[in-house]
């Protein structure tokens, strides 16, 4: 049932990596002049470091600019680092930021073609052509799995099944009937998926050769138990809003790291503590810088996740540098079911309750192979001297979560505890207790 992999764009994906870090290097510059002409904030922050477009005459230089972080993209939402007029932008789309507020990203026409493009190539790598039947159950909306997704599979012909996140029976049902062959959601949801099928007594009715999963860390052993549960070829493909989407990078046969779609960006690592770039190989923090962006370029982007780069030559034939897999995070962003959820999001919401101090703890668990995130919460001593009453508990319990959905997107269980019954902590706050075993 396996079809060949397919490279979309050799001449980009399989240039001479010398090359290809001359490309880099023009594009950088042509994009550090239109973000400095273009953007007033990042233009201070780049006079502020001393550092001007004509400083930047190859890929080398990159090191001279300061940092972009997910912050400035809260500081300056909507519209604050949109490099062209508004009436160029035909695609705004979001996800969550350090508050309450999401952060957002805007794209040009051309921008949405080239992110399509990236998608279009990790479909191509897993042989996926017009003959394919795509069903794509990441959520669609500000999130960029599902727009993403079905962008890409729609460039490479493919009959495109958009069913969004969530109705695992309507899924199940869909992908019998209408045959899907590979299946686009988050590696959480497609072992979900798979056990349901399994379940149903329904492996045989379904014709999945392959998937793309991305959106949230996963291992080697969830690979290994998805391909074996669905029969498939499971593929990682990772990416973040403030970059483009899904499609950044992507696996090819050879599922030995992500190729990072290097004609669109420059990745590098840094050590998260002093910000200095770091050998190949070596784990630290990825940074991306965009190339092709005309509506909302990022330079130097601080993506707080932790991996390695490998350069070498890939069997495959790609010259195109590869990321290893997300070890983890440089702050406390937790991923629950493909959401970027921040504990500072639900703090917001915690101390402008009435009845709750902001003492809490977040735990993290995987029951059914579902992500479940409970939120532990003190009670005021004033509540707790002045109610003993379980209805008057639990509507403060229900009003709680429906706040934090409202702010944060998913739901979540919360349980009020007694004053003071919460560790404490003398250094850092231990807020998020992760319990699945990544
Ligand atoms: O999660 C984009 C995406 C959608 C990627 C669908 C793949 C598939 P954000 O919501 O902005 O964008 O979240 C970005 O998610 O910084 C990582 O921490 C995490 N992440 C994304 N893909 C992977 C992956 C989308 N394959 C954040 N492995 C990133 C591990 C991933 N973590």
């Amino acid at each position: 049932m396996s079809k060949d992999p397919r490279i979309l764009d050799p001449e980009m994906e399989c240039m001479d990596p010398q090359e290809r870090r001359i490309l880099q290097g023009k594009r950088l510059r042509e994009t550090v002049e239109h973000e400095y002409n273009n953007v007033p904030f990042y233009r201070e922050r780049m006079d502020a470091a001393g550092v001007t477009p004509e400083d930047i005459n190859s890929i080398d230089d990159i090191v001279k600019l300061p940092f972009m972080e997910k912050t400035d993209l809260r500081d300056t939402f909507p519209f604050g680092l949109f490099a062209v007029p508004n009436e160029e932008i035909v695609r705004i789309q979001g996800s969550s930021g350090t508050t309450g507020k999401p952060i957002v990203s805007g794209y040009t026409a051309g921008d949405v073609e080239n992110w399509t493009r990236m998608v279009a190539r990790a479909m191509a790598s897993i042989g996926a052509d017009k003959d394919d039947i795509i069903q794509i159950c990441y959520g669609y909306g500000l999130f960029t799995g599902g727009l993403g997704a079905h962008q890409g599979a729609t460039e490479i012909g493919a009959m495109v099944v958009p069913m969004s996140s969530g109705n695992t029976q309507r899924q199940m049902m869909m992908m019998e009937e209408l045959g899907s062959t590979i299946l686009c959601c988050t590696p959480s949801y497609a072992t979900y998926l798979g056990e349901s099928i399994v379940d149903a007594g329904k492996r045989d009715k379904i014709r999945l050769r392959a998937g793309l999963f991305g959106a949230e860390p996963w291992t080697e052993a969830m690979r290994q138990h998805i391909e074996e549960l669905l029969g498939i070829d499971a593929r990682d493909i990772y990416g973040l809003t403030e970059i483009a989407g899904p499609g950044v990078a992507f696996e090819c046969q050879e599922k030995h790291g992500a190729h990072i779609n290097e004609d669109h960006v420059i990745a590098e690592i840094i050590d998260p503590a002093t910000g200095k770039q770091l050998p190949y190989g070596t784990p630290g923090e990825l940074v991306f810088t965009t190339i092709t962006k005309k509506g909302m370029p990022m330079l130097r982007y601080r993506t707080h996740d932790i991996c390695t780069l490998h350069p070498e030559k890939c069997a495959c034939g790609r010259t195109t540098v590869r990321m290893g897999r997300i070890t983890g995070r440089t702050d406390d962003m937790i991923i629950v079911r493909g959401v970027n959820v921040f504990p500072s999001q639900i703090e917001t919401v915690l101390v402008r309750t009435p009845g709750v101090a902001p003492h809490y703890q977040l735990i993290v668990d995987r029951v059914n192979n579902s992500d479940t995130l409970e939120v532990k919460v003190e009670m005021t001593e004033e509540l707790f001297s002045q109610t003993d009453s379980l209805g008057e508990m639990q509507k403060l319990q229900k009003y709680i979560q429906s706040e934090i959905k409202s702010v944060v997107g998913i739901l979540t269980k919360v349980t009020i505890t007694a004053p003071k019954s919460l560790p404490r902590s003398e250094g850092k706050a231990k807020r998020v207790i992760d319990n699945r075993k990544l």
